[in-house]
């Protein structure tokens, strides 16, 4: 191995392992590179339950592909029904801890019954297969619930993430025409109460496509319900049957839209379909997870971020696991909590973000050390690079030194892990995802398409479809076309640049678009920028994500001001405050900056490069001579040192 830092796997860890040797694993890739239909065939038929078999593994028409066509399965059925007539029909499914302390076991039999009874409530409204659901609701069971029942009945759904405002939720409920909203009145973040249907009112103003609004009660607090619009969950459900077989739905058939960030104004609805989507999320609990039996998973992440469909939803309940959900904020209402409840539950495998370590490492080492933390076999990191600070502190202090790391790379676009150390046969380097899963061909290259050669950086791009590979944009194909097969030819654009090393370990180096990463969310320059020239103090304004200690990046807005006398302190202030409430609290600015004028080339595109420049190194080196007026960056460059 090329680097000093590589912590092979333990002899130990590896002997109870699925893949327990580096030659393991490089017989599972070489098998699934030489011969996909055979490799991902085999793994269908044995790994999902199907109500008729599929007659071709994939079709690949560039860059349009369908899995397993003619097959017949349902993911509501794999991840409940099978499991059913085996030992784990008593086996906690969901192992939830509200943010006040409550907490609630659900077993697969009962999980079962809600689910059934919730998709028998959604078809006395009258919905049906192809219809679509947005569903906005807080870190509840209910919310699983909601899904695994559109997903029996084919009715696609999209979670929009309970941080999102009003004004973002109507956007996602508009570009999909849903016919129904399921919502909360509320969910409880840090003590206080998020006012979840307060939001869906002031949405649905604009809203016609949405007939019904379901109402789930968490916190009790007060909720206007609209009179033959609004219904209570509680109170549909009552009389709902506990019988409702899974439809038998086209293993192309949409199980979810979820919106994410590109590098324009409007969010994306990355489309995913169902049996390639559930088998690639199952497989890779495995290879990666080492998912056993026995073992309680804890991912805590949100499930209104991809990581929580695929590691917290789909995945670890068709695989038959505990999964732990928790509702709440890591830091409430100590430092500490989640370790309490790694310690309570016996949590063995641990899945968070870089930002969420990074946090808690800042706090000290003695809220962790405060609990017995032994149950842990397995740490897992995803969201964003993890700085090798942050990789040894989550190893040394969280894991003991016993706990291999699994650093996953993957996207809302790709479905399930790409990239990522099959933990009993892959020696791990700090902030390297290390190797491609199989059936994924990783190439770094420069925009013709030539791979770049070891250790240097270009686009990382996958280079053949893969089953939980997203399908399309929601309604636009073209833009699908054009921002993942369209920049280099023929091979599916990341949007992240990547070095490979001679060991041919992959690094992640960041977006290489307008997309910022905050705290692990996706987040676009350019939707910040529309929020912001929404309001009407505002001229122009230009995003850039700024290097933060904590989150990643932070958002970092340069503003120019219509004609007019303003209190820039409060005007700062307001905009920041505007900006959280257009899109959601996460996408608050750190940062607003004044100026008389943004860098522009002639052609009057703003040079945003420049302004990252000045936000990372408080210069300007690069090239500028597009620039139209240099001197606005040198004023711009000075403006900082005064601060
Ligand atoms: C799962 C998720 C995707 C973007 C991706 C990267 C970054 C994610 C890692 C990572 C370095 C990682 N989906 N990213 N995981 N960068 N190492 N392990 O985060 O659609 O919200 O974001 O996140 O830039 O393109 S996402």
């Amino acid at each position: 191995m090329s680097n000093a830092n590589v912590y092979p796997p333990s002899a130990e860890f590896s002997a109870q392992a699925y893949v327990p040797s580096l030659e393991a694993y490089r017989a599972l890739y070489d098998k699934a590179k030489e011969n996909p239909e055979e490799f991902w065939g085999a793994l269908a038929r044995e790994q999902l339950h199907w109500f008729e078999p599929f007659d071709q593994v994939f079709e690949w028409n560039p860059p349009f592909v369908k899995w397993f066509s003619g097959g017949k399965t349902n993911a509501s059925y794999n991840c409940l029904d099978r499991h059913l007539s085996t030992a784990r029909k008593n086996k906690v499914a969901i192992l939830w801890e509200g943010e006040p302390g409550d907490q609630r076991m659900i077993s697969y039999q009962e999980l079962h019954r809600l689910v059934c009874r919730f998709a028998n409530v959604l078809k006395a409204r009258g919905l049906q297969a192809g219809d679509r659901a947005i569903i906005y609701m807080p870190m509840v069971p209910e919310l699983p619930v909601a899904m695994l029942a559109c997903a029996r009945l084919g009715i696609t759904h999209s979670v929009v993430f309970g941080g999102f405002s009003a004004e973002a939720l109507k956007a996602r409920i508009q570009d999909l025409e849903a016919q129904i909203v399921i919502t909360a009145d509320g969910g409880w973040r840090r003590g206080r109460e998020i006012r979840l249907k307060d939001a869906v009112d002031e949405a649905l103003r604009e809203c016609p496509s949405v007939r019904d609004c379901i109402v789930y009660k968490r916190t009790g607090g007060h909720v206007q319900m609209q009179a033959g619009r609004d219904f209570w969950w509680h109170e549909l459900e009552e009389s709902a049957s506990e019988t409702c077989p899974a439809t038998p739905l086209d293993s192309e058939h949409p199980l979810f839209v979820l919106y994410t960030s590109g590098t324009t104004g409007k969010p994306k609805g990355i489309l995913h379909t169902t049996a390639g989507y559930l088998l690639q999320t199952t497989m890779t609990m495995k290879w990666v997870f080492d998912l056993k039996e026995e073992d309680t998973y804890w991912c805590t992440a949100d499930i209104g971020w991809v990581t929580g469909h695929s590691y917290i939803v789909y995945g670890p309940l068709s695989a038959g696991a505990t999964t732990l959900m928790y509702e709440g904020a890591p830091d409430y209402p100590a430092f500490d909590r989640f370790w309490r409840i790694v310690e309570k539950y016996r949590v063995n495998i641990f899945y968070t973000s870089p930002t969420a370590i990074r946090a808690l490492l800042r706090q000290g080492d003695h809220w962790p050390n405060q609990h017995d933390l032994s149950s842990l076999r397995l740490l897992g990191s995803v969201g964003e690079p993890i700085n090798p600070a942050a990789w040894e502190w989550y190893h040394r202090v969280i894991g003991k030194g016993r706990c291999p790391i699994v650093d996953t790379w993957w996207q809302t676009e790709t479905g399930a892990i790409l990239i990522a150390p099959m933990p009993g046969a892959v020696p791990l380097k700090p902030g390297s995802g290390t190797l491609p899963m199989p059936g994924i061909l990783p190439e770094i290259v420069d925009l013709d398409g030539k791979p770049v050669g070891e250790n240097k950086e270009g686009f990382l791009v996958i280079q053949r479809p893969w089953p939980s590979m997203l399908r399309t944009i929601w309604r636009d194909p073209q833009r699908y076309k054009e921002q993942y097969w369209g920049k280099v030819s023929g091979v599916y654009f990341t949007g992240d640049a990547a070095r490979r090393d001679s060991d041919g370990y992959y690094w992640i180096l960041g977006r290489v678009d307008d997309v910022m990463n905050v705290s692990g969310h996706r987040l676009s320059t350019m939707e910040v920028e529309s929020a912001l020239v929404r309001h009407p103090a505002v001229a122009e304004a230009a995003v850039v994500g700024k290097p933060h200690e904590i989150t990643g990046q932070a958002v970092c807005c340069f503003v120019t001001l219509k004609k007019g006398d303003y209190d820039h302190e409060a005007l700062g202030k307001e905009l920041r405050q505007w900006v959280a409430h257009e899109i959601g609290a996460f996408a608050r600015p750190e940062e607003i900056r004044f100026t008389e004028a943004l860098p522009k080339t002639r052609s009057g595109k703003i040079m945003r490069r420049l302004l990252r420049e000045i936000v990372t190194s408080h210069t300007v080196t690069g090239d500028v001579t597009t620039l139209e007026d240099m001197g606005v960056i040198t004023k711009l460059a000075a403006q900082h040192d005064e601060d």
